[in-house]
């Protein structure tokens, strides 16, 4: 085997599915809001049905560092992980449950960091004591991108396990850290590397580059109810398009491009300004719109048939087996991956299978099933029935058409249930408005 590929793996917070160009989504006033994506996805592989492992933050990346389903660890069942669990010894991923970057780590790669953990606090937790060798980036939910400080008013941008104070726009430290990493690994080339780029953006407040004296305003409150707007939003996507430009161009000059994966996506779906068009619902919600998001990958050497875009389903937690299998390493035997491996689709253009996800949600009562065309959804006590494939909008309800198929997919939804933790008592639903602030739909 030739070299084994370095990795990056971005995501992006609360970005919606059709907020980028080559998902469809709308021109900004200033032009294309995601070029360098899109360019992304058009020499790479573009998935149609890819989703996260939760609506919200935290569970899905609980379920993105283990490969495993986030429910079974006590601190995804927060909805998300508020600043309640600062001081937490459970509220948190376990240094002791391996890792994404842990299981590459072991098998020889440099890994970092750079941008947002939320899973925990350190001294109980932190990305330092789950297998990265170094962590720039913010640890809470939400922090301004001038201030650095989260909701509660503490500053939170860290390195390693220090906070440290740095000026300058989040997003263009994200990227500009990025490609210090990168230049420093280039030094080493025959050692792979593995770099997390976890991004803010587009998750509020919503502050452009040019948005610096808002910070002041809102520091109050940077939930930010009373601002924003679809200009600052498109905006703020762009410099995050624009930051992964300038982690491409440091891949080009120093001779990685071609042997590096790089992944892209959402941790959930897309919030308030987002456009998730033709998806009903939004973060939080089991609908489409809070679970299905924009999945692209982009690896010259590795990627049959570029250009192409696949229907094969996944979630989160399989890009966590396909990047650990990627780089020569495997499930610990105690902590068995649920996730499963889509190496077969990146490297052979005709590879697709089978491939049954589950959800559940505290908020609302929530539970889906996805498999083959078919969606069993339950919000508040009331069972639905979709076929997705004709209907990604979820309106055409077909429950009573098809109550067979309907109470079978329910029988297997439970089967899965059965199979994970319950939902703990005491577990948390933290929603950052309500219809008091905005009319809802
Ligand atoms: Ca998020």
């Amino acid at each position: 085997m030739a070299q084994r590929p370095n990795i990056i793996f971005i995501v992006a917070d609360d970005l919606g599915f059709a907020d980028l160009g080559c998902y469809g989504g709308r021109d900004a006033q200033f032009g294309k809001v995601s070029p360098v994506i899109d360019g992304l996805a058009a020499n790479g592989l573009k998935f149609s049905d890819g989703y996260s492992n939760s609506p919200v933050c935290s569970p899905t990346r609980f379920g993105l560092m283990t490969a495993r389903y986030q429910y079974r660890l006590r601190g995804a069942a927060e909805e998300p992980i508020n600043s309640k669990a600062k001081t937490s010894t459970t509220l948190g991923l376990p240094p002791s449950h391996p890792t994404l970057p842990s299981l590459l780590k072991e098998q020889g790669y440099r890994t970092a960091l750079i941008g947002k953990w939320h899973l925990g606090y350190p001294p109980a937790f932190g990305p330092l004591r789950s297998g990265y060798d170094e962590f720039f980036g913010p640890m809470a939910g939400g922090v301004d991108y001038f201030t650095h400080c989260a909701s509660t008013g503490d500053h939170d941008l860290w390195v390693g396990e220090e906070t440290q104070p740095h000026e300058g726009y989040l997003t263009d430290l994200i990227s500009r850290k990025s490609v210090d990493f990168i230049e420093r690994m280039s030094a080493s080339p025959d050692q792979p590397f593995f770099l997390s780029m976890h991004y803010t953006a587009p998750h509020w407040p919503w502050e452009t580059r040019e948005d610096h004296a808002l910070a002041q305003d809102i520091k109050d409150n940077i939930f930010h109810l009373q601002g924003g707007n679809i200009h600052t939003y498109h905006r703020m996507i762009h410099h995050m398009d624009e930051g992964i430009g300038w982690v491409v161009d440091a891949l080009k000059k120093s001779g990685q491009l071609d042997n590096t994966l790089i992944v892209f996506t959402s941790d959930n779906g897309g919030e308030r300004f987002s456009d998730n068009w033709p998806l009903v619902g939004g973060k939080m919600d089991l609908t489409e719109g809070g679970i299905r998001v924009p999945w692209i990958a982009h690896w010259p050497q590795g990627i049959a048939q570029p250009g192409r875009t696949t229907a094969q389903h996944c979630m989160t937690m399989d890009w966590s087996a396909t990047l650990v299998e990627l780089g020569g390493g495997q499930a610990h035997a105690d902590y068995p991956f649920d996730g499963v491996s889509l190496l077969p689709v990146l490297t052979s253009s005709d590879a697709c299978f089978e491939r049954p996800m589950y959800w559940r949600m505290n908020h609302r009562s929530q539970r889906a099933l996805r498999a083959g065309d078919w969606k069993y959804l339950r919000v508040d006590g009331n069972d639905y029935l979709f076929n997705i494939a004709q209907d990604a909008r979820e309106r055409a309800n077909l429950a009573k058409q098809e109550p067979t198929r309907l109470a079978n997919m329910k029988a297997q939804w439970e089967t899965w249930q059965a199979s994970m933790p319950p939902i703990p008592e005491d577990a948390t639903i933290s929603l950052g408005f309500s219809v008091k602030d905005m009319p809802q739909r």
